[in-house]
Formats: structure tokens, C-alpha cells, sequence
């Protein structure tokens, strides 16, 4: 059945779409919208293009990405729009993202629920606007917010649409009846194609300051600023040119590894949060209490309460507990002051969030989360407080980065209602929950979890359990290869350039130098000496006991002003490091760029394959997920899986095997799978396991 139907309402045809979930362009929607168009009754004065369901058209079908096309295209299905004889009020409620704006603006009116939005995000998927949009868009709404919106890619309100002309109405209520009395109100004398409108102005400063932000703060990325040069060329080049130049630029974004890998990443995230098997129904979590009012207890609780929860802090003493409390009434104010909620919104919230230093006012919790201090003895100590007074079914969840959930789990009767939820620093502002399974965790739990990421508005992953479980585990040789570099003679400064040049956000010494190079340190202390390469961090901890823990004691591998948080090259540094490698025998050596971000990459897959093989992630495709959520590895390039994927896994295995050659293979053994994979040529961030999933 086609996902397009047509009605008459006396002179006026309104077309409806109707293809769930997000109404994505996919062929048989322009094939049906082409189709009404031709079969539209020759006497009719206008029509009206909406769609049925959660939202007006959420862009291309990005699935099509990469198949033959099939026509009508999307650009010929907008042509039949700006072409009919009638003029076409586009009804959007919901997001008219991409094409989704596209081909409102190839409608000769577009009429906007107050609620709904508008955008370009061509470029989160390393693309630009394929069908019109920087060609349309400026000569509707001007160069300067059409180049924020095709390089940016963040959507605007249908207030600021009105005000630049993008919508010519908004409906306060009922949208559909607003736009079919709008329709009713225009004939076919008032026809106003957007291509036939005038070039807009040239406006150089705005190019010139989005093409400045683009390459800050969208280092390494070639599709904002391919947007740019598109949006530019609206203003000296007629439609038809203007349109052919877009498509040129759009293809090469197309074929462009950068476009996979972001596109990888949209379908990956949205797997992720999916659990293999059968649907489970999960738990309905409405009173939540948080542990502990340090940073990430304030962090989660703002989270949960952005998602809607109620929920009890709890800390040992008043003032830990005052601390906590106005750092999260903190949060929501400046979301008021930002304009990003109203002040009857933060009270709201707030009102939502009670503050005890009582165990036994948790006992209605339907979930509690603990973020103590990261001490197993100490959370044993909180869940056996816990399990006491709340109730036997109530979900209970720690907040570690390291620990053994299963160990924790043990000794709580009902064990699989406890779980793992790493949440990362900032919690209310960072996108990446890692949900962790104990080996007894029940489905409805991990099912319950998953959903409460999504209500965060959290890109949730499940891993397994295991030290560090994906993302630290990970990290962990990572940091152990930079550290041996360091050892054998690269600089702090050169390995943190090579791998920000690569584009990580920050390099490892200053990322250390940031995070406190006592907590590294501290854990170190706890694990056994054979299970990590200790010379990798014979610097780390000589730099420690020298009291330089980093930015906050003002030195560590850098040394910092006062107030001043750029890292600057110190003296003191050059000789902890002659001390080291002296005391190690080691002659040093020159190292180029492109060694260290192979060792550091090498170290970074080969450790995700093994947990992929280990099965503690599920999916290639999960690691990934974590990596560019949590770590800040750069979307552009997929995650260290999809990355893999692009350099090869026969040369990832070669490179693997060299190191091991050159270096022992105590920490170079290639993954067993990674070996299976290089040989059937499957794709690692494709790869998913049915070890370890939930019986
Ligand atoms: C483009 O338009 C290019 C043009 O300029 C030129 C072309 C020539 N296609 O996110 P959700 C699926 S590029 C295919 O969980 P929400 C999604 O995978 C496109 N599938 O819902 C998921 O599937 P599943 C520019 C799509 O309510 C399901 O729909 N547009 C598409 O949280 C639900 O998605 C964009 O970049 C799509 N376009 O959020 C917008 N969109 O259930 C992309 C979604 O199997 N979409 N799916 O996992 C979004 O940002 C969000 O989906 C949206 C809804 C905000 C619309």
C-alpha cells in the first residue's frame, strides 16, 4: 500500500503521508508525492502537503545511502512541487530535518505547528544538503542563517522560522486545520516557486566567520565547510547552476569514508539501546534515589530528574548534602538563564528533588543509583544499608568505573535486580551511559536500564562485566602505549599533537593532567602488579609523589598558570623524564606522528576485539558507540571498530604483529577474532556475538 493518500476538501487537495516511524523520504514516498501531484484534479486552487504520525518528514531514508538509486529522486519529487500549477502549503509538526526542509521549501508556503522545528543536519552524517536546501534556503531566509544551518546542522524554532520568513505561519493548535484554511485562502495566481525568488546577498563576514568556527570547532571535518561553499555559491550562481553545484559537492561528501562513519554511527546508536532477543517489558521507574552529592551523585541526579523522575539525594551530613543540592538547583537555573527552560520548568524539576541523610526514606526507591567513592568495601557496605530498606524487586545500580559488579551483586539477595551504570563526568552533560551486566542481572532489569538511558536522552551501551568494562578497559592500553612512548622518547607535547591532530579532542598528558593524575595512581596501588605494564606509568607516579597531580596542583606533565588552563611546556618535566629512562636504560629514539597514533589505534582495536570475542560487547558497533560518546573519538572516523574497518583489518593485523615483533608479545597478541575476521574478510564494526547474551 502507498504510504501517500490525497483528499479533496473543495478546491483544495491535501496529500497526507503516512510512513512510520519518522516519515523518511524513502522511494515509494517520492514516488507516491510525484504520483498525487500528476493525478491531482485540474480545477483544484491548492493543496496541502502533511504527514500522519510523530513527525513532518525526517529527511532522506538514510538507509538508501549507497543502494542504486531509484527514481523519482528526491530533487525531481521537489521539482514536481515548485512545478505544479497550484500552489503547496507544507503542514510541518514534529522536525522537518534535511530533505525533510527541503522539500517544505520547494512548497510555496509552509505553515509550522508552534512546537515544531526545522533544520539541515546533513553534516552530523558528513553530508550536506543533497536536494536543494543551500540553494533554497538563502533565498528565502538570507546567507547568514542559512550557513549556520546547513554548516551547524542544529534545528531552529518555528518562532525563529517565522521570523526569517521559513514558515509564513504558525498554528497555535490545530495544525491541519490551519493549513488547509491557509490553503484555502491562496489561488493558483499566488504560485511563488523558492528557485524562481532572487539571488540573496553575498554576505563575506558570514562566510567567513562560519568557514573560522567550522574549522575550530568542527576540526577535521569536511562537510561543514563543503556546506559552506555551497551556501556561498547560492548568492553569485542562477538556480539551475546553484543546484548542479550542490549535487557535485553532496556526491563528493557522499563517497567520502567521513560520510560512512558518521552514517555507521546514526544506525549504531540507535542499535545499541536495543537488546538482543525477544522484547522485554520493562519496569516502570518513576522514584529514584541517588547516593552520594559529589559530582557525579549531582550529575545523575540532574539527569534523572531532566528525565522526569522524582528523586531523594542522599548524603552522610547536611552540608555534603546543601553542596549538592544547590549545585543541581545550580544546573537548572542556568538552563533558565540560557532560555532552555522557563522558570515555572526549573521549579517543577525542582520540586521533584527531596534531600535526606536517612537510609529509610528510601524505602519506596524504584531504583536506587550509588555514586560513593570508588571503594569496594564502601559500596558493599551502601548495598547492605540499601537492601535493608528498600523494597525486594527494587532496581539497584552502582555507579563505577572499575569495579566487579558481580562481586557487589553477590551479596544482595535478589542479585539480579543489581547492575552497573557508568555514568561519565560531567553526568548530566555527557551522552554515554554504559550499562553493565552482572552475570545474574535479569532481562526486565537490563531492559529497564535501557529504557531509563533513552529517557536521559542517553546513548546507552551494555557491556559486560570485566576490569573497566569497554571504554576503560580500552582506554587502559591505549594510555599504557602512550606512556611506553613517552618511556622510549616522544614528548608529552608530540603524542598529544599526533593524536589531536588524528582527532581526539585531547591528547593523553593533558587529558591526565585534567582528570588528576592521583586517581590513576591510586588505582594503580589497588591491582596487581603483573596485570598492568607498570613502566608505562613509572613517570605518572614519580610525577605524583612529587605533589604534580596536574591542573589542580598546577603542574603534572605540563605546568599551568594560575587560573589559566593551557598546558605549557616545564622544565621539571625534562628531568623526571632523563631520571626514567635513564634508571631504565633506555636510548631514546625519534618518533614520527604517524607511529604514534598507529601504536596508540592498534593498541585501542586489538583490546576491542578481544572484548567483542570475550563477548563483554555484544557488537562491533557498541564499542564504537561508546568510544565516540565517551572518549571523544572523532566521529568522522567511526569508532575504533568502524576505523579498523577502513584501514583494513589484513594491515591492523600486520601492524599488530609487527609491534609484537618489536616489542614482546606480552601485550601484542592479536585478538583471535581479529584474525578470524582479517581472513573472511567480515567487517569488525558489522561483527555481533552471541556470547554472553542473556538466557
Ligand atoms: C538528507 O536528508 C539528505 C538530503 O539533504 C539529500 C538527499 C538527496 N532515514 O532517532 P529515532 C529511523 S540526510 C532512515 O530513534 P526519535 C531510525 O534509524 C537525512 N531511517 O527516533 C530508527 O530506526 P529503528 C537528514 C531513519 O524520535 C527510527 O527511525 N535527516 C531516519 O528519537 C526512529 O528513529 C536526519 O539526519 C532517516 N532519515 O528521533 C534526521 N531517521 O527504530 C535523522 C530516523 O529501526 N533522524 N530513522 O532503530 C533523526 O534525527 C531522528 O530520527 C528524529 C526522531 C529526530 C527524526
Amino acid at each position: 500500500m502507498s504510504p501517500v493518500s490525497t483528499q479533496l476538501t473543495g478546491a483544495v487537495l491535501v496529500i497526507t503521508i503516512d510512513h512510520p516511524p519518522v516519515n523518511a523520504l524513502s522511494h515509494a514516498v517520492r514516488a507516491g508525492i510525484v504520483q498525487a501531484l500528476e493525478a491531482a484534479p485540474a480545477n483544484i486552487s491548492a493543496a496541502v502537503l502533511q504527514c500522519a504520525g510523530r513527525t513532518f518528514f525526517s529527511g532522506a531514508d538514510i538507509s538508501e545511502f549507497g543502494k542504486p538509486p531509484q527514481a523519482p529522486s528526491l530533487s525531481e519529487a521537489i521539482e514536481a512541487l515548485e512545478n505544479a500549477p497550484f500552489p503547496v502549503v507544507a503542514a510541518i509538526h514534529g522536525q522537518a530535518l534535511g530533505g525533510g526542509l527541503e522539500i517544505a521549501l520547494g512548497c510555496d508556503f509552509r505553515v509550522m505547528d508552534a512546537k515544531a522545528r526545522v533544520g539541515l543536519p546533513e553534516v552530523t552524517l558528513g553530508l550536506i544538503p543533497g536536494a536543494g536546501g543551500t540553494q533554497r534556503l538563502p533565498r528565502i531566509a538570507g546567507m547568514a542563517l542559512a550557513l549556520e544551518m546547513a554548516s551547524q546542522g542544529k534545528p531552529i524554532s518555528a518562532a525563529k522560522a517565522l521570523d526569517s520568513g521559513i514558515a509564513d505561519a504558525i498554528a497555535e493548535s490545530d495544525l491541519a486545520a490551519s493549513a488547509l484554511a491557509f490553503a484555502k485562502s491562496k489561488s493558483r495566481d499566488d504560485k511563488r516557486s523558492t528557485g524562481a525568488r532572487p539571488n540573496p546577498e553575498t554576505d563575506a563576514s558570514a562566510v567567513d566567520h562560519w568557514r573560522a568556527h567550522a574549522a575550530k570547532r568542527q576540526r577535521g571535518q569536511k562537510a561543514p565547510l563543503a556546506a559552506i561553499d555551497a551556501v556561498e555559491a547560492s548568492a553569485t550562481l542562477d538556480i539551475v547552476s546553484g543546484l548542479k553545484r550542490e549535487r557535485e559537492l553532496f556526491l563528493e561528501r557522499m563517497s567520502d569514508t567521513q560520510s560512512a562513519a558518521m552514517r555507521h554511527l546514526f544506525f549504531a546508536e540507535r542499535k545499541s539501546a536495543k537488546l538482543p532477543g525477544p522484547r522485554t517489558e520493562p519496569l516502570s521507574l518513576e522514584r529514584a534515589a541517588v547516593i552520594g552529592s559529589g559530582t557525579m551523585g549531582v550529575g545523575i541526579a540532574a539527569s534523572l530528574l531532566s528525565a522526569g523522575l522524582s528523586v531523594k539525594l542522599l548524603d552522610m551530613s547536611d552540608q555534603a548534602l546543601q553542596a549538592g543540592y544547590n549545585r543541581i538547583k545550580t544546573i537548572f537555573q542556568n538552563d533558565v538563564t540560557k532560555g532552555r527552560l522557563s522558570e515555572a520548568g526549573c521549579s517543577e524539576i525542582l520540586g521533584r528533588l527531596t534531600a535526606t541523610t536517612q537510609y529509610s526514606d528510601l524505602s519506596d526507591s524504584d531504583i536506587v543509583i550509588e555514586a560513593v567513592f570508588e571503594d569496594i568495601e564502601i559500596k558493599h557496605k551502601v548495598f547492605a544499608q540499601l537492601a535493608n530498606v528498600v523494597g525486594e524487586h527494587a532496581v539497584l545500580a552502582t555507579n563505577t568505573s572499575y569495579l566487579d559488579v558481580d562481586a557487589i551483586a553477590e551479596r544482595v539477595a535478589n542479585p539480579e535486580r543489581v547492575l552497573g551504570l557508568h555514568f561519565f563526568s560531567p553526568a548530566h552533560i555527557m551522552r554515554l551511559l554504559e550499562v553493565v551486566r552482572g552475570k545474574k542481572i535479569s532481562a526486565t532489569v537490563l531492559a529497564s536500564a535501557m529504557q531509563l538511558g533513552k529517557r536521559m536522552r542517553k546513548v546507552a551501551a551494555v557491556s559486560g562485566v570485566c576490569h573497566g568494562f569497554i571504554g576503560n578497559r580500552m582506554l587502559s592500553c591505549y594510555g599504557r602505549e602512550a606512556g611506553l612512548m613517552l618511556l622510549e622518547g616522544a614528548s608529552p607535547r608530540q603524542i598529544d599533537k599526533a593524536l589531536t591532530d588524528f582527532g581526539m579532542p585531547m591528547g593523553p598528558f593533558t587529558m591526565g593532567d585534567m582528570a588528576g593524575l592521583d586517581i590513576g595512581y591510586m588505582n594503580r596501588q589497588k591491582l596487581d602488579p603483573e596485570s598492568f605494564e607498570q613502566r608505562a606509568f613509572l613517570v605518572h607516579d614519580r610525577l605524583v609523589e612529587m605533589d604534580r597531580k596536574g591542573q589542580k596542583t598546577g603542574a603534572g606533565f605540563y605546568r599551568y598558570e594560575k587560573g589559566d588552563r593551557t598546558p605549557l611546556d616545564d622544565e621539571t618535566l625534562e628531568d623526571v623524564l632523563r631520571a626514567v629512562r635513564s634508571e631504565q636504560g633506555i636510548s631514546l629514539r625519534e618518533f614520527d606522528d604517524s607511529e604514534i597514533v598507529d601504536r596508540c589505534m592498534l593498541a585501542l582495536i586489538n583490546e576491542g576485539a578481544k572484548i567483542l570475542d570475550e563477548g563483554i560487547a555484544w557488537r562491533g558497533s557498541d564499542i564504537d558507540v561508546v568510544y565516540a560518546n565517551g572518549y571523544g573519538f572523532p566521529r568522522y572516523r567511526g569508532g575504533p571498530m568502524f576505523y579498523a574497518d577502513t584501514i583494513g583489518l589484513d594491515t591492523v593485523l600486520a601492524g599488530i604483529r609487527a609491534n609484537a615483533a618489536r616489542f614482546g608479545d606480552r601485550w601484542w597478541t592479536a585478538s583471535n577474532l581479529l584474525i578470524r575476521l582479517a581472513e573472511s574478510g567480515e567487517r569488525l564494526s558489522a561483527y555481533e556475538t552471541q556470547s554472553g547474551a542473556l538466557s
